[in-house]
């Protein structure tokens, strides 16, 4: 395609169309990208990254029904348990991450099953 136009060149009215065109794909996919985002935005509540051998933030507090998601961003894996063992992730690779909704209100402490030196907590309002 781009030899032929080289060649000949692009009649005028069809880039002009061309270039509306992108423009509208260009606007569209922006509106579809806001739209993702959006959506994970609603669908994750709250985020926890896990670097540097520490929880950030080591204490969270989110109301009732709220999806946490850990996400390791650390070189070294790392895992998530509940003290009371009510959730309990597998070993976490980089940028792995693991998920838990609170569905009732309450303090919930955490710690890395790796490095049990690593604690969190979690704050559910109702
Ligand atoms: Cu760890």
């Amino acid at each position: 395609m781009y030899t032929i136009w080289k060649r000949r060149g692009p009649p005028e009215g069809c880039a002009r169309k061309l270039r509306a065109i992108l423009v509208g794909l260009g606007v569209g996919q922006m509106a579809l990208a806001g739209g993702i985002l959006a959506a994970r935005a609603f669908a994750t509540d709250a985020s926890v990254k896990i670097d540097n051998f520490a929880f950030n933030a080591e204490d969270l507090t989110v109301p009732v029904g709220t999806k946490v998601v850990w996400q390791n961003v650390d070189d070294a894996p790392h895992s998530i348990i509940a003290a009371n063992r009510e959730f309990h992730s597998k070993a976490l690779d980089t940028n792995d991450e693991f998920s838990f909704t609170f569905a009732q209100a309450g303090e919930f402490t955490y710690f890395c099953g790796l490095h049990p030196f690593m604690k969190g907590k979690v704050i559910v309002k109702p």
